[in-house]
């Protein structure tokens, strides 16, 4: 984790010029601080007095090009105006290069770990919360943008105008100047002290925020339940727990930046209250001009506020350390699923025969230490259909669900036309593959784009034409905007076989010559899925299709029958095979009637 900076230069290397005219800038400001009260002094010892300039500020004579006090006063007034007016404009110059650079920064870290996170297994999703992923790429890729602008940049200029205050104040009276340095001693001591409990504490406390996200994420997600279940009571203790355990680490943090704080400006107050003691009595004893002190006096306000801005510094770059723990941990969470080095590209269009699946001697699991899929061996020809049947949990979608590589077999290979899949690049090889999940998920898009999802320039034609295919044109013609009707929480809520019906189009206009059906018509009625199943008695025609089922009636059609039971294969063969053998059917789909089969 040290150096983690390191890992982030290259959100920030396309900035360096930007960056260079920001340096600039603060150290212009800085010493345009250290100027102010120098027109101050400069009337109240010579102006007010009425003593001739020094040596040292003849220059000034001939600047203004008057020795009269009257045209000095003009001339310092007017400069401490000047002063004023070129700060300022400094000041909104630099707050708008740096809110311009820093979100730039904080945007390109967010995209890069929002690119990293969509290719991430879904194994890995599966065992992560959907709002603390989202928390770490909106909020925690501000750690970018935290460091260089709340903590570097910060720190330079606090150090510029420390360092020039303190030369200034060396020339006014070296002995002020070394009780200002003791003061000043105890504040890299308490940086060493107490930044790696802050950074732990923050790290806690942003775990907790976290959760508390993806608590309220999940409840609303799944709401008709806690609504169906009248839960919404134990949901709100749970987030109440939650949030209590929160504020307790927020507050731990905060007591750890306060001691650090208190710690600081008792040290500054010390020093303070010995500085106003000795400049006393150096006034006193005409060792130091009254202007001079006022200068002092000035530089002293002023150094505290550089001094709190370092004891910020620490705290901040404690948040953004801990932002950048979160952030990285995803970075460095390895692709599982990737292309293998000279990966094989498939043909965008594979002429003659494409789609020969074998799996040979597969064994999978999602945890280790619990096989899922036990010894798998098949082999499916070119353009076959395969239906799978078997007791829900016997591992039907876990099977099909290695052809697309969202997951690797641990033991034994799928080889298609061939060649590993491992050795296909991931995207040619899911481009060659349609899918209608078992839970249709559609995305926040219209009707239209849901469906040419998969081909984004499909004509509108084609997308007819399909959804007419999927039995699906009926209802999207029904809904308020036809085919341009939102489907998301403020669009149009569709019924479950409806969404079946959609996603059944979406995978059949990707026209990909391997098809994966995962319970298609599992919402449809008898009808309807009469309907949908003609449609798809089309489509299959030369792809090599998977269709998962329940009912008989959906696999009828199917050229192989393939009964999964635990893992394992226990049975291959046709349908009319199977009628014959229906005791086996009745065994593993208990409450199917023997009138059922023979639908
Ligand atoms: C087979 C387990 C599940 C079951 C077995 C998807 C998934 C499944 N499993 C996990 O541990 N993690 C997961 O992410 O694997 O599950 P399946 O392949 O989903 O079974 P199915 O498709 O035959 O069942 P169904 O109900 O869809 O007919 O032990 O716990
Ligand atoms: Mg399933």
């Amino acid at each position: 984790m040290n150096r983690w900076w390191l890992r982030l230069t290259h959100h920030v290397a396309p900035y360096t010029l930007r960056i260079s005219v920001l340096v600039l800038l603060v150290l212009m400001g800085a010493g345009l601080t250290v100027l102010m009260p120098w027109p101050m002094k400069l009337i109240v010892d010579y102006v007010l007095t009425a003593e001739p300039l020094p040596e040292n500020l003849a220059w000034l004579n001939i600047l203004t090009g008057t020795t009269e006090t009257t045209g000095l006063l003009a001339w310092l007034v007017f400069s401490t105006l000047l002063l004023f007016v070129v700060n300022r404009g400094i000041q909104v110059l630099k707050a708008y290069i740096q809110d311009g650079v820093g979100n730039r920064m904080m945007y390109s870290l967010g995209g890069e770990l929002f690119d990293h996170l969509q290719r991430l297994s879904l194994r890995f999703h599966n065992q992560r919360q959907n709002g603390d992923l989202v928390r770490r790429v909106t909020t925690d890729s501000g750690c970018v943008r935290e460091l260089v602008m709340g903590v570097y940049l910060p720190a330079l200029t606090s150090l510029a105008s420390l360092l020039v205050m303190f030369a200034v104040m060396w020339y006014l009276s070296p002995l002020l100047s070394v009780i200002a340095l003791l003061a000043a001693i105890p504040l890299p001591v308490l940086i060493r002290l107490l930044t790696p409990r802050m950074t732990e504490r923050t790290y806690v406390q942003q775990e907790y925020e976290g959760q508390l996200m993806a608590l309220a994420e999940q409840t609303l997600t799944g709401l008709p339940v806690v609504q169906a279940f009248a839960q919404e009571g134990r949901e709100e203790q749970r987030f109440r727990a939650l949030s209590r355990s929160t504020i307790k680490a927020y507050l731990r943090t905060i007591t750890a930046e306060l001691q650090f704080t208190v710690g600081v400006s008792s040290a500054t107050a010390v020093g303070t209250a010995a500085m106003m003691a000795v400049g006393g009595v150096q006034v006193l004893n005409g060792t130091l001009t009254v202007g001079s002190l006022l200068v002092f006096l000035t530089y002293l306000a002023a150094l505290y506020g550089p001094m709190e801005t370092l004891a910020y510094l620490t705290s901040s770059y404690a948040s953004a350390s801990a932002r950048a723990r979160r952030v990285l941990e995803i970075l460095d969470e390895d692709q599982e699923v990737k292309d293998a080095p000279g990966a094989l590209v498939l043909a965008a269009h594979p002429s003659g025969q494409v789609g020969h699946i074998s799996f040979e001697d597969v064994s999978f699991g999602y945890e280790s230490g619990r096989e899922v899929l036990h010894n798998v061996s098949l082999d499916v020809s070119p353009g076959e259909t395969i239906a799978l049947l078997g007791p829900t949990g016997a591992g039907k979608t876990s099977l099909v669900s290695l052809i697309p590589r969202f997951f690797d077999p641990w033991q034994g290979r799928i080889v298609l036309d061939g060649t590993d899949i491992r050795d296909i690049q991931v995207a040619s090889l899911r481009n060659h593959i349609s899918l209608v999940l078992q839970d249709p998920f559609l995305l926040p898009l219209t009707a239209r784009e849901n469906i040419a999802y998969g081909r984004p320039e499909a004509s509108r034609e084609e997308i007819v034409a399909t959804a007419v295919a999927a039995n699906a044109d009926g209802f999207i013609r029904d809904l308020p905007q036809g085919y341009e009707t939102p489907l998301s929480e403020r669009g149009a809520t569709l019924s479950g076989g409806q969404k079946q019906r959609l996603a059944i189009a979406r995978a059949l206009l990707k026209d990909a010559p391997i098809l994966i059906l995962d319970e298609p018509t599992s919402a449809l009625d008898a009808r309807a899925e009469a309907l949908v199943l003609e449609a798809l008695e089309r489509l299959k025609q030369g792809r090599t299709t998977f269709i998962i089922a329940h009912r008989l009636s959906t696999i009828r059609n199917a050229n192989r029958i393939l009964v999964l039971e635990e893992g394992r294969i226990s049975w291959v063969g046709t349908h009319q095979e199977l009628i014959e053998e229906n005791g086996l059917y009745r065994r593993f789909c208990s409450g199917v009637t023997g009138d059922r089969l023979k639908e």
